[in-house]
């Protein structure tokens, strides 16, 4: 049985992805980039950086440092206002209730997303008291596939990382958590989260008493 449980925020606790998506295609239309939600894909779960150079490979596009990181800054102050008009109601079904009854039966609980906007997603969904510890995009140095993230909550949450469970719905995600020795629940598709070692539409399909 396992004692913690590690959550990845955007697609597993609350639905961003299109959020991002949006963001992102404001910037691709300015640059003359043709980008779709497929294309998207690519983007989830890793940092804002990679992002950028990402869809500018998918542009056939170079630019200088400064430029990138203006255009990065661009894509966040939309996705931030989107974000500031997420509420409650924008909770993944089921997840809520899931992680109170992982609380109650006296599991570790961690956030480990590669987002630096987690804590004002954490605030908006008020859900911030449900997790013993935070590591988010503002922690870590090296973005998934890197383990960096997963350790790091292991470690705050001072278990070991054969003990823990990881929820993802990326695959970058998904083979961050397996570098890092976890066993991972993927969220969504079987296509793109092959490497999981199972894969569930939502949260709580997880059997909780086989894990926990
Ligand atoms: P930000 P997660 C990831 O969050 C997203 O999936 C990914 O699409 C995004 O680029 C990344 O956060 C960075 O987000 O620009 O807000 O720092 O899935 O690891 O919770
Ligand atoms: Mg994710």
């Amino acid at each position: 049985k396992f004692t913690a449980a590690l959550f990845d925020l955007d697609g597993v606790i609350v639905d961003t992805a299109n959020y991002h998506y949006l963001a992102w295609k404001t910037v691709a239309d300015e640059l003359g980039i043709e980008f779709s939600e497929k294309d998207n894909e690519r983007l989830k779960g890793v940092s804002r950086m990679e992002s950028l150079a990402i869809l500018l490979e998918i542009g056939c596009l170079q630019c200088d440092e400064a430029t990138k990181i203006a255009l990065a800054e661009k894509k966040n102050k939309t996705y931030v206002t989107y974000i500031e008009q997420m509420d409650a109601g924008e909770l993944l079904p089921g997840v809520r209730d899931y992680i109170v009854k992982l609380r109650r039966r006296g599991v570790k609980i961690a956030l480990c997303s590669a987002s630096k906007n987690a804590p004002l997603i954490l605030q908006r969904m008020q859900v911030e008291d449900l997790f013993d510890v935070v590591i988010d995009g503002n922690r870590v140095e090296k973005a998934k596939p890197d383990p960096e993230v997963f350790l790091e909550g292991a470690r705050a949450l001072g278990v070991e990382q054969q003990d823990c469970v990881v929820f993802e719905d990326a695959k970058a995600g998904v083979q961050a958590a397996k570098a890092a020795g976890m066993y991972v629940v993927g969220i969504g598709q079987e296509e793109h989260l092959r490497e999981a070692d199972i894969v569930v539409n939502r949260v709580d399909h997880a059997e909780m008493e086989k894990f926990f």
